[in-house]
């Protein structure tokens, strides 16, 4: 007998070859939760676990007819972006989700990584497509989630200890977003992984493990994207955030060595054996 379909989630992102992170890290997090996962290509990353090697950005209108084509057949609960690579990639995707009612006040909540570079430091998007962040998309975002490297190019705060991290949330609220999630997994000197919820009220930490491991490719990926399986399946932003910190923690917990670089988090302690 045929079942009732989950709850569905969109990720607007770019594809790493390697598998570990953007939208292969995206749609396993979202069948991990238990989520129809669906996709919007931004971009082709030639990579491997030692880096990448190439970008081919997909043509704009490409990107959001895909947005387009998913939303108006088959509906999307929760939506987020990672690698949009370009100022146009980012205009066209802001015309679409307007146009299908995605993002802040809309029916269909945005979570919003702006992923700037790999972990090894490979450029991920165009230095001139920040303002495009900045202008444009934060104003529609539910919630953005960046790192402290991400947080540093977006507003220009160095977050080294909590006071710069709260400064760093007020100033990435002020861009527009709803919520903001000031990431501290870079902040080495802490033991734990303490995170920073803002909404434009009230600070929220949220505390996690810190392991040893150096295999955390595709972190913030999985991260945000178990927090808008959640939001899809219809929890409060405080709610998925919650369960995105608790979600990834055992996702590093079960990284794996792949290649001679960097493994991915995985998810795949959800599966039985
Ligand atoms: O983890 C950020 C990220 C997002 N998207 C793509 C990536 C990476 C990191 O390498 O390759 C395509």
């Amino acid at each position: 007998m045929a079942q009732g379909a989950p709850c569905k989630a969109l990720t607007i992102a770019g594809s790493d070859s390697g598998g570990g992170a953007g939208l292969q890290a995206d749609l396993r997090t979202f069948f991990a939760n238990g989520v129809h996962g669906m996709s919007a290509v931004t971009a082709v990353t030639v990579q491997n676990s030692v880096g990448v090697r190439g970008v081919a950005e997909i043509p704009p209108d490409v990107v959001a007819a895909q947005i387009k084509a998913v939303t108006e057949d088959i509906g999307v609960d929760a939506a987020k972006t990672g690698m949009l690579a370009s100022t146009e990639i980012i205009l066209a995707i802001v015309a679409a989700i307007d146009e299908v009612g995605i993002g802040r006040g809309a029916r269909t909540p945005l979570v919003v990584d702006p992923v700037a570079a790999s972990m090894h430091g490979d450029p991920l998007l165009r230095a001139d497509a920040l303002d495009a962040y900045r202008t444009e998309l934060f104003g529609r975002a539910t919630l953005v989630t960046p790192n402290l490297d991400e947080v540093r190019l977006l507003v220009g705060v160095d977050v080294t200890d909590g006071a710069s991290q709260r400064e760093a949330a007020k100033a990435l609220h002020k861009l527009g977003a709803q919520w903001v999630l000031v990431k501290g997994g870079h902040m080495h000197d802490d033991p734990e992984c303490t995170d920073l919820l803002y909404d434009g009220a009230e600070f929220t930490e949220l505390t996690g493990p810190r392991f040893a491991t150096r295999h955390t490719h595709g972190g913030g990926d999985t991260l945000a994207a178990s927090i808008t399986s959640a939001l899809a399946k219809g929890a409060t932003v405080p709610e998925a955030v919650a369960h995105g910190k608790r979600f990834i923690a055992r996702c590093v917990e079960a990284s794996y060595p792949l290649g001679s670089g960097v493994g991915p988090v995985s998810p795949l302690w959800v599966l039985p054996g």
